[in-house]
């Protein structure tokens, strides 16, 4: 009795796993990843500040854009990544170069390159999507191990492009072949016995898997901008938060029982450490001059909602504690403990008239879960450095 063969490269005739699919495919994943990679970056910098590296403050909804971009550009590789893995599949029954030669050294390098690459990418993807619904599954740090696999991905792409570049450069351009149904490659479909059927035509042209692609690419693109583009957001079925549903018109990631934080009575104070030290109680703030400020909450998470803030500039009360309008400052909330309950103001921050000791957002008093009685607003930052609950400012130098 004959056991079945293992499939071989040969077993996969269809013409869509032809290397010009997998050309543009493999752009357009690139493209994806490239804007992924860059905006993670910048947000990582946001959040550890290397010390040769100044952030401005403006364009004041720039990281609203740039990690809006981040979940949007990591939502759509998935289905590019998928799409390009089905087209390439074939290669993992393609035979090795046997017996082992500096050749087969090579392809296995190259193999080993690309299983790094596939893996570090699949899960990179599935842990940021995870972590837009706040679920954290693992043992592992989330916002290390997504940092790590970055510069992976990065690394191991490079090689990938490298090794391949004379089959992408030979892909690169559009061909007529492009748009017609293409018979099953006959070098690679078995002699068929004489008496059956024709090889079978694939109805699907490259340019319709193309479209299907693109199409599926938008369709969760669209299911999930919603959670930074308001007008999207009824149909943000892919995102968990809605712009703004929420208290006063504003999602709330984490509420006030959630951070162990209760309501204050009138015998709290508010105070800053500084060259004069001043303790205000919350009425003493509101009768401090106040400032306006359209700013928006732009979460880790991918999403954002602008709101009106009003409150006290920063840099009023550094002059009012003497320290110069530039101060690096420490922020210091009521929450204890949690990775936010301290965070720290550049001095490029302190100093932009837009950012404030907010007391209201759109035209109220906070709310508890958005930080009453005070919280830090400012321009083009994380979500996550935006303190709520704070009752303490320290000037560093
Ligand atoms: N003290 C404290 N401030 C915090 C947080 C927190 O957990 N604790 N969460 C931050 C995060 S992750 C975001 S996105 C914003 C959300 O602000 P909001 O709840 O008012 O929308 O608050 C930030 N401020
Ligand atoms: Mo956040």
């Amino acid at each position: 009795m004959k056991l079945p063969q293992p499939p071989t490269e040969e077993s996969f005739p269809s013409p869509l796993h032809h290397p010009r699919t997998a050309t543009v495919l493999g752009r357009w994943l690139g493209v994806a990843i490239t804007i992924c990679f860059l905006t993670g970056l910048f947000s990582h910098f946001q959040q550890a500040t290397p010390g040769w590296l100044v952030i401005p403050s403006r364009p004041a909804s720039l990281y609203r854009v740039t990690q809006g971009l981040h979940v949007l550009s990591g939502i759509v590789s998935v289905p590019l990544l998928l799409a390009k893995l089905w087209t390439v599949y074939p290669k993992l029954f393609a035979k090795l170069p046997w017996p082992p030669s500096r050749k087969a050294l090579g392809t296995v390098l190259e193999r080993g390159s690309i299983l790094v690459l596939v893996s570090a990418l699949a899960l990179e993807l599935f842990i940021g999507f995870l972590n837009t619904l706040q679920w954290y599954p693992w043992p592992f740090p989330f916002k290390e191990t997504h940092y790590a696999l970055a510069w992976i991905i990065i690394g191991a792409l490079l090689v990938h492009l490298a090794v391949k570049l004379p089959l992408i450069l030979a892909n690169w351009r559009r061909t007529p072949a492009d748009r017609t149904p293409l018979p099953h490659d006959p070098a690679r479909t078995p002699v068929p016995p004489a008496d059956s059927l024709p090889p079978a035509i694939t109805g699907l042209t490259r340019r319709g898997l193309f479209r299907t692609v693109a199409g599926a690419a938008s369709l969760v693109g669209i299911a999930s901008i919603g959670q930074s583009v308001p007008a999207f957001g009824p149909i943000a079925v892919l995102s968990p938060r809605k712009p703004n549903i929420g208290p006063q018109g504003l999602p709330v990631n984490r509420t006030a029982e959630a951070a162990g934080v209760q309501p204050v009575d009138a015998t709290w104070r508010f105070t800053i450490k500084a060259p004069t030290p001043l303790s205000y109680s919350l009425a003493e703030l509101q009768a401090l001059p106040q400032s306006h400020s359209a700013l928006p909450i732009a979460c880790v998470e991918g999403w954002s909602q602008g709101a009106h803030w009003e409150g006290i500039r920063i840099r009023d009360l550094l002059s009012l504690c003497d320290a110069p309008p530039n101060s690096h400052l420490r922020v210091i909330s009521m929450e204890k403990g949690g990775f936010y309950a301290t965070t720290e103001l550049p001095p490029n921050f302190t100093q932009d008239p837009l950012t404030l000791l907010a007391l209201r957002l759109n035209g109220a008093p906070l709310a508890l879960d958005h930080g009453y009685p005070a919280r830090i607003i400012a321009p083009n930052r994380p979500g996550v450095l935006q303190t709520k609950w704070v009752h303490r400012l320290e000037v560093l130098q």
